[in-house]
């Protein structure tokens, strides 16, 4: 690991973005590290929750790495796109809890990365924004897909539009995050909150997840079925 450091405590691991002189901006290197992790995490037996930061006091992720998108062609936008996806779809998909500890700047696909987390908790000094349309770009790792379904249709235009960044009060209050925290005590509280998580039945909780990302894609009578179906199965265990 370059650019992720993981940390495991007890049955839960905490990965690290450290790349904090660029505010832990995301290239194709620290990308591939943090699928890896994550799904190294997903597979240990012995972790039961993931948390996921960014190192420093500033940035939790300030977004996709600027100056190497400049040189980027239509290929290459492509397959940087798709990366940042299956990035965020691993994380979405995990049958461990995912949680953000949004430590300051979540801008563009650093918010993306979040969007993906099933949590989100946040520091009082962080800020959020998908700024992509400033740079003549829109949201590429899921940000026109999951802003709408966490925030509503009408937060996530006026965001992804917009282009402007908000404060972690606003946030809480378009749902963007579950909590907020003093800056000091964010990652003691995400522990703490995963924890109890985890003192949870995991199948419980990764049936719960399951049926709730799933819900996206079914009707609603589609949907009821798998809940039931989900539910009956818990019986055996
Ligand atoms: N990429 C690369 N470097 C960055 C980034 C970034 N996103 N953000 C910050 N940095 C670097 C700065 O360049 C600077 O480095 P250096 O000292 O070498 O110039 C260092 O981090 C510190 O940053 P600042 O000096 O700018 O710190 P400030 O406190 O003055 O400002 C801000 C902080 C407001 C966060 C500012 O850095 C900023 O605006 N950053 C860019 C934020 C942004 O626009 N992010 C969204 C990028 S677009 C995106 O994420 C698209 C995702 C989908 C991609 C789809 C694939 C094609």
């Amino acid at each position: 690991n370059m650019f992720i450091k993981k940390e495991l405590r007890d049955d839960l691991c905490i990965i690290r973005v450290d790349r904090e002189e660029s505010l832990n901006a995301m290239n194709p290197d620290i990308l591939y590290e943090l699928y890896d992790n994550i799904n190294s995490s997903i597979g240990n037996k012995n972790i039961g929750a993931i948390i996921i930061t960014g190192s420093g006091d500033k940035a939790f992720i300030a977004g996709a790495d600027i100056k190497l998108m400049q040189k980027l062609d239509k290929k290459g936008g492509k397959e940087f796109g798709e990366l940042g996806q299956k990035v965020t779809n691993i994380i979405e998909g995990s049958s461990k809890p995912v949680i953000a500890a949004i430590n300051g700047f979540a801008l563009g696909g650093g918010c993306e990365i979040a969007l993906a987390c099933h949590l989100r908790f946040a520091s009082k000094n962080a800020k959020f924004g998908q700024p992509e349309v400033k740079l003549g770009l829109i949201p590429g790792w899921g940000g026109t897909q999951r802003l709408p379904r966490i925030v509503g249709k009408g937060n996530a235009i006026e965001l992804i539009i917009g282009g402007h960044i908000i404060d972690s009060n606003e946030a809480l209050r378009i749902g963007l995050v579950n909590k907020v925290f003093d800056q000091s005590i964010l990652l003691h509280e995400t522990i703490s909150f995963a924890k109890i998580i985890i003192d949870n039945g995991p199948f419980a909780i990764s049936q719960s997840l399951k049926c709730i990302n799933d819900s996206s894609n079914y009707s609603i009578i589609e949907g009821l079925k798998k809940e039931v179906e989900q539910f009956s199965n818990l019986f055996e265990s």
